[in-house]
């Protein structure tokens, strides 16, 4: 039952390997305990081939989440960057997902992770539209799960680390089981949070809110994009907690993440979300696959190009500013 394609390489420890090769030991400590710490990144085709999206931000948050698990990752950021531009390469797929993932391996059991080395792995495959390609058309069927999101005096949402996703995991088969797409959390406080891996924005008379990171939600980074989405189309952007009744009552509601994109939901615990028409998501769904593949200028320092950046004409002579230049430092024309 494997879903996925096989692509070369993938990279482990510090180097690529081929796909088959990437192995670890059944006592790694991290499979045990949950004690590992990832991310998940999409590069997409672009004109100037693929181009990864927001890689430093993500790779902030995978650092940030080690601290919060006192995990010192055995490789530095320039390192973990290049690796996963390395990877794309190497693999010569264009459109695929990344998971650089920390966790604790093979060394001692029990509940210090200290006392475990901290491996790293960058892999990549080929990942469609996390809720279907339909769900991004039509909307996707959500309900409200009977689990509560993870609290941060517990397990702190913020730091993506794999324990956060066994909660995940529960409320997600809640929902499918239950006939539904997805599944929406609320917090201990009985406000909306996120959904198991996306986060959730509401539309209320063109004015566009997402709970605040304080609600107990991943701080995702396809979030902030949107609301930077929102302040370009000129709508009032509002960061706030809502109930329940208030998702019933939005004009629109929709899922945002890197694997799922910007999807539509078009109905939560049987009643259609307002008219079913979602002009406003539509409008950001738009300007997410421009940036995403380089057709926008506005969004060009948000991609890593994976190939070396072509020399203009006018600057021929002159050092590439390097494999991963960015676009909008390229000279117009
Ligand atoms: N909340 C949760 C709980 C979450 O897991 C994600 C990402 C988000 C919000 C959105 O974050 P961002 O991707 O930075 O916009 N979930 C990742 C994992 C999905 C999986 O099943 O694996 C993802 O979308 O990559």
């Amino acid at each position: 039952m494997v879903g996925i394609r096989k692509l070369k390489k993938i990279w482990l420890d510090g180097r690529l390997v081929d796909w088959d090769s990437a192995q670890i030991h059944v006592l790694s400590h991290g499979l045990h305990y949950g004690y590992s710490v990832f991310e998940g990144i999409r590069c997409h085709d672009t004109p100037r081939g693929s181009a990864i999206f927001r890689l430093d931000e993500h790779l902030d948050r995978f650092y940030n989440s080690a601290k919060v698990y006192r995990m010192s990752v055995p490789f530095d950021r320039a390192t973990l960057r290049q690796a996963c531009i390395d990877l794309v390469r190497a693999n010569g797929v264009p459109e695929a997902y990344l998971r650089p993932i920390a966790f604790s391996g093979y060394g001692q059991m029990g509940l210090d992770p200290t006392q475990s080395p901290i491996q790293v792995a960058v892999a990549m495959w080929e990942w469609g539209a996390y809720l279907g390609a339909d769900g991004v058309d039509r909307g996707v069927r959500a309900t409200i799960s009977s689990w509560a999101r993870i609290d941060s005096r517990s397990l702190p949402p913020q730091a993506k680390c794999s324990a956060n996703y066994a909660n995940s995991g529960l409320a997600k088969m809640e929902a499918v089981s239950g006939g539904y797409d997805e599944a929406i959390l609320l917090n201990t406080q009985g406000m909306v949070a996120e959904g198991p891996g996306e986060n959730v924005f509401r539309v209320k008379k063109e004015v566009v809110s997402t709970p605040p990171a304080s609600s107990g939600i991943l701080r995702g980074i396809t979030r902030d994009t949107v609301i930077r989405f929102v302040a370009d189309e000129g709508l009032v952007f509002q960061r706030t907690d809502f109930t329940r009744e208030e998702l019933f009552s939005a004009d629109e509601l929709f899922f945002c993440g890197t694997a799922a994109g910007i999807t539509p939901i078009r109905e939560v615990d049987g009643r259609p979300i307002g008219t079913g028409a979602y002009p406003i998501t539509r409008r950001l769904q738009q300007r997410y696959e421009a940036a995403l593949h380089g057709r926008s200028e506005e969004y060009a320092s948000w991609l890593t190009y994976v190939e070396p950046v072509p020399l203009a004409p006018s600057i021929s002579g002159m050092r590439s500013a390097g494999r991963s230049g960015r676009a909008s430092r390229e000279p117009k024309g």
